[in-house]
Parts: structure tokens; C-alpha cells; sequence
């Protein structure tokens, strides 16, 4: 399988992360990349290829130009105004605010554009989450030349990125980006399968009103679990959206017995709805022992998802989202790869 992957993304590696409290080390990490390159070498995959250059133009299909701007324009706002170390949201409207007026204070802007103050950004964010951005794009295009599966081996993750705010670790949304790409190279009906274990808030935005892009995620359930105030059963698209989006919430302590019902469930709406590629957005977070999630997946698990997901026989876009569970990233997401190869 060909595999997309640049080392830019180590340009985006903020100190801290606002956790419980307290500033910790990241749980998103760079190291994690390492990890799963070291697996897929010894896995003999080997067609590990740099994607090229970024092609910013599709972006403004899933996200807001005023968004664009701004991530790439706010870290010269923000050392502009003195601030001293990276880019943290501290205020975000709330409610009984006006949620669609973006003031011109640089910090007031950062809150504007930003969904969660667990996500810091630095000088070089911009430009990894670019590189993110063309890995997605180098493995669509692959796949809209034939081929049958593609990696993207994306970091930063994407899938939390709404149309016009960052957070969950994301900045812009390279599973959506893949989905619209893969529709605008004449796919009638693309669909986007999210097995990360958080919910792909972004992507369920971004795609929401529209009935040409599926979205089916399974994760930890809103009343448990980040982005805790989205991702409910309910939400099944607005407009002519409806009925193209799936949310499979799972409980805390969910093993693969659970999880894999949840996954045919998708896979058979997603092949009921008649889609004719599909992109997944690959975290390894609900692996046992990820730090920050709880379901209970083990390694195997992996590999028999992705046997589930190759049996839909859809051309299949993967795209890297979390896992920090780092010392098993690599076997749980090459697994996924080798069960779908099989
Ligand atoms: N303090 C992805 O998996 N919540 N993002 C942090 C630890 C944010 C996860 C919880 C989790 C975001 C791509
Ligand atoms: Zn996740």
C-alpha cells in the first residue's frame, strides 16, 4: 500500500498541553510518527513517499476563509501583541454570547477560531498542519488514479477541525479534505468512516447540510467523553443532509465484541447509502491502554477491523488521526492496514 507521509509535521510541537489543571507534555506528540514509521518498515511497507506540495484552493470548500486567514496569520498577530510563549485560547463564547462576531483583539480572536484550550499552536503550526494537509490530498489522489488504499500518514490530526475553529488537536480537517477532494474529482458519493475513539465533531460539521458525503462515527459517548457536547445518536444531518450522518456512542469499559457490532452497523449503512469510496479516519485510541480514552480494544482488534473495513470493497482513503497510547501506535495502526491489505 502506498503510504504519504511528511517529516514537516515536526514543526508543530507545542511544549504544553492544558490537562486536569496543570500544563503536561502533549499526549499528541511527534514521536508518534516515529513509531509508526519504524512499524511500517518492519512490516515491509515500504512505499513511503513525501506528498509534495500542499494545494491550498479545496480548503475553501470545508472550512471558512476567515479561518484560513486566521491560522495563517495568527502567530505574527500573536507575538505582535507581546504575548511571550504559544498560541492558548483562554476566552470562547459561550452561551448568551454572540457566537458570529469575531472581535479584533488578537487573544479574542483565538478564542473566536478555537473550540478547546487543550490545543496549543507555535510558530511552525501552520506549516505542518499544511504538510498534514498534503499527505491527505497525495493518498486521495492516489486512490482517484485506481488504486484500491492509500495512507495518509497525517500529524497534525484533522477531524476535529470544524469549518472555522481549531482544538482536539486539530487544525484543518484532512479526512474532510480527502472526502471533498475525492467529490470534486468526480466521485458522486464518498463516505467517511471515523474510528477514532473521539468523536469527528469537525467532520460532522463540515458535512452536516450535505447529502453527497456520509458520515458514520463511532466513539466514546458525549456524557463520558471529549468533545462532550456533540456526538449523540440523534444527530442524523440537517437539510438535505439528513440521514447521512451516523453517531454509534459507546459507553466507558466498550471491548471489541461491542465495538465490532457498532462497526458492521456503520459498514452496512454506509453500503446501504451506496457510497463509492470511502475515507477513514484512523485513530488507535480506543486501543486498553490509551491514556486519555476507554474503550478496550486490544491489538488483534485492529487487525480484524480492518479486515471488516476491506470487505466493503470501496477504493479506501486511510487518514492518520489520534492514538497516544505511543509504545503500541505503530502494531495497532499497521494492523488496521494489514487486516484491510488481507
Ligand atoms: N486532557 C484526537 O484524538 N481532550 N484528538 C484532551 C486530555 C482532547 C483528541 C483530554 C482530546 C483530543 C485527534
Ligand atoms: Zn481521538
Amino acid at each position: 500500500m502506498q503510504i504519504f507521509y511528511s517529516n514537516k509535521h515536526r514543526l508543530h510541537a507545542p511544549p504544553n498541553e492544558l490537562h486536569g489543571g496543570e500544563f503536561v507534555q502533549p499526549f499528541e506528540m511527534p514521536s508518534r510518527m516515529d513509531v509508526i514509521l519504524e512499524r511500517l518498515k518492519e512490516r515491509g511497507f515500504d512505499e513511503i513517499a513525501d506528498p509534495g506540495p500542499v494545494d491550498l484552493t479545496p480548503l475553501s470548500q470545508i472550512h471558512a476563509p476567515s479561518y484560513l486567514r486566521f491560522l495563517e496569520t495568527v502567530w505574527e498577530d500573536w507575538k505582535a501583541e507581546g504575548m511571550q510563549a504559544e498560541v492558548i485560547a483562554t476566552n470562547i463564547p459561550a452561551r448568551g454570547m454572540h457566537l458570529d462576531r469575531p472581535p479584533r483583539n488578537i487573544d479574542g480572536k483565538v478564542g473566536y477560531f478555537c473550540h478547546s484550550s487543550e490545543t496549543a499552536m507555535t510558530a511552525g503550526t501552520y506549516e505542518a498542519a499544511c504538510a498534514s494537509l498534503a499527505s491527505a490530498q497525495a493518498a486521495q489522489s492516489h486512490v482517484l488514479a485506481g488504486a484500491p488504499g492509500a495512507f495518509a500518514l497525517c500529524r497534525p490530526p484533522g477531524h476535529h477541525a470544524t469549518r472555522d475553529q481549531f482544538g482536539g488537536y486539530c487544525f484543518l480537517n484532512n479526512a474532510a479534505a480527502a472526502a471533498q477532494m475525492l467529490r470534486n474529482g468526480g466521485v458522486a458519493r464518498v463516505a467517511v468512516l471515523d474510528i477514532d475513539f473521539h468523536h469527528g465533531n469537525g467532520t460532522q460539521d463540515i458535512f452536516y447540510d450535505r447529502g453527497d458525503v456520509f458520515f458514520a462515527s463511532i466513539h466514546g459517548a458525549p456524557e463520558d467523553s471529549y468533545p462532550y457536547y456533540i456526538g449523540h445518536a440523534d444527530e442524523t444531518g440537517r437539510g438535505a443532509g439528513e440521514g447521512s450522518n451516523l453517531n454509534l456512542p459507546m459507553p466507558p469499559g466498550t471491548g471489541y465484541s461491542a465495538w465490532s457490532e457498532a462497526l458492521d452497523h456503520a459498514v452496512a449503512n454506509i453500503l446501504a447509502w451506496q457510497a463509492d469510496a470511502l475515507v477513514v479516519s484512523l485513530g488507535v485510541d480506543a486501543f486498553k491502554e490509551d491514556p486519555i480514552s476507554f474503550f478496550r480494544l486490544d491489538s488483534d482488534d485492529f487487525t480484524d477491523a480492518g479486515r471488516r473495513i476491506g470487505q466493503m470493497g470501496l477504493p479506501t482513503v486511510f487518514v492518520m488521526e489520534g492514538g497516544y497510547a505511543v509504545d503500541e501506535i505503530g502494531i495497532n495502526t499497521v494492523n488496521v492496514l494489514e487486516g484491510f491489505a488481507d
